[in-house]
């Protein structure tokens, strides 16, 4: 049990909780999920999740179910390794947006834009490994 899976817990709920509601839909849940590499299907979580949205307290305990079975950083490299095409160890922009769509998302140009400027921390155009792990843990490795 570390603080890291609650806050990577945390950035994944605020990524789908656009409004800041306190709540995220069942198929925000089953998006963020794969977005990490859990296996979690939509069916799956629609049985967790049987009122059709889920609170931070109730996603975070999903989130550390899943990782629990598995899943954590292994999982993340799996999801990084399927969004990087061209093998080069970073994902540019249309890499990116191609992810989104693979995964099943319906995010806006102007959304995929606003995801992509966060996590590209250094601003080179081009996410590495390194900065997507910062986008789903706020406590970045130490160099
Ligand atoms: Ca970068």
């Amino acid at each position: 049990m570390s603080n890291n899976k609650g806050d990577k817990a945390r950035e994944l709920f605020a990524l789908f909780d656009r409004e800041n509601t306190g709540y995220i839909t069942t198929e925000s849940v089953a998006r963020a999920m794969r977005l990490v590499g859990m296996s979690a299907s939509p069916a799956d979580v629609q049985k967790l999740v049987p009122n059709g949205r889920i609170s931070y307290n109730q996603f975070q305990q999903l989130i550390a179910e899943q990782e629990a079975n598995g899943s954590d950083e292994k999982g993340m490299l799996a999801a990084f390794q399927m969004m990087d095409k061209s093998g080069t160890g970073n994902l540019n922009k249309t890499d990116f947006k191609a992810a989104m769509t693979r995964f099943g998302e319906n995010f806006s140009d102007a959304e995929v834009d606003e995801m992509f400027k966060e996590a590209d921390v250094d601003g080179d155009g081009m996410i590495n490994y390194e900065e997507f792990l910062k986008v789903m843990s706020p406590n970045p490795l130490q160099h």
